[in-house]
């Protein structure tokens, strides 16, 4: 049988489950998720690879009204990341939103193929409901497909899978075999801290930080892997929430993400977590592009 190969982009509003079904079509956890809106900020690849095909998936940030010089940069990222693609997935949850007809034509003009793929169905009542989805979402136009999956309990991916394949073209893998994720070392690390931050902190706090990877040492003696990061915050108020009574958050963070990060890398982690005040650091070029936001500037 012919070898077959495609990219695929996965797309939507923020918060609907991008980066969890990445993490369930590749097996494995290579992008951060959150309960909070806007937690990918950057493009993901994530390939996966069988006898049969490459898949090559690109999980890209929630789009959605940007204010902020950082949404706005993230959200650049996401439209270009698509316009390579073979086709796309859009995902979309539970209810249509008014701000889906923007978003549908936006990816309509892109003249690339369109999967809707309807995610979280374990939250749904019954067939009807996703049914009414259904008939609410083809109010909009065509789709080559519509999925209903949950990304979370896994069902329905081989169908969707069958479905991507159907827009594959005959093609060598361009990824060897075992290349999962193109992320590097400190990117995994500053995400799997964010990630934390993310689930153990609340309002404007999850937005308004950056992790910046300071120092990633092996110790030879140890037998450890040392890294040192700093968390950007942009006020002394956020500062003082996240490092909590006498230290307990900040604490909480570290052990949470120095959990991950052993098992990621296989071996112990000492992770040190310093907070560093940069004022309205999203509103400045500068500041985005320097923690590593500025993928996509031209
Ligand atoms: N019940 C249910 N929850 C899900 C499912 N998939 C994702 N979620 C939850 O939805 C929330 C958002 O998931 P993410 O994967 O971070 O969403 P995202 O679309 O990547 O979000 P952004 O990166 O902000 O654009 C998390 O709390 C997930 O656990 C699903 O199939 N069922
Ligand atoms: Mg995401």
């Amino acid at each position: 049988m012919s070898h077959q190969f495609a990219f695929v982009g996965i797309a939507g509003k923020p918060n609907v489950g991008k980066s969890t079904l990445i993490n369930a079509l590749i097996g494995k956890k290579i992008a951060i998720t959150s309960d909070k809106a806007q937690t990918t900020r950057h493009r993901i690849l994530g390939v996966k690879t069988t006898p049969d095909f490459q898949l090559v998936f690109v999980d890209t940030p929630g789009i959605h009204e940007a204010k902020f010089v950082l949404n706005q940069m993230i959200v650049k990222t996401a439209n270009q990341a698509l316009l390579d693609v073979d086709v796309m997935l859009w995902v979309v949850d539970r209810k249509k939103h008014p701000y889906d007809d923007k978003l549908y034509q936006s990816f309509k003009a892109l003249g690339i193929p369109i999967i809707l793929v309807i995610n979280k169905i374990d939250v749904l009542n019954n067939k009807s409901d996703i049914d009414q989805l259904i008939m609410s979402y083809l109010t909009l136009g065509d789709f080559e497909a519509i999925i209903p999956i949950s990304a979370i309990e896994k069902t329905h991916l081989t169908h969707l899978e069958e479905a991507i394949l159907k827009h594959a073209i005959e093609e060598a893998p361009m990824f060897p075999e075992e290349y999962t994720s193109d992320q590097q070392e400190h990117q995994i690390i500053s995400e799997w801290i964010r990630e934390k931050i993310l689930t153990l902190t609340q309002e404007e706090i999850p937005h308004a930080v950056a992790v910046v990877i300071e120092n990633i040492e092996e110790n030879k003696k140890l037998k450890t892997l040392d890294i040192r990061a700093l968390i950007i915050v942009e006020r002394e108020s956020q500062k003082r929430i996240l490092i909590g009574k006498q230290g307990s958050k900040l604490k909480e963070i570290g052990t949470l993400a120095r959990l991950d990060l052993n098992k990621t890398f296989d071996r112990k982690v000492h992770l040190e977590l310093w907070i560093k005040i940069k004022k309205d650091w999203r509103n400045k070029m500068q500041d985005v592009m320097t923690f590593g936001y500025g993928e996509s500037r031209d």
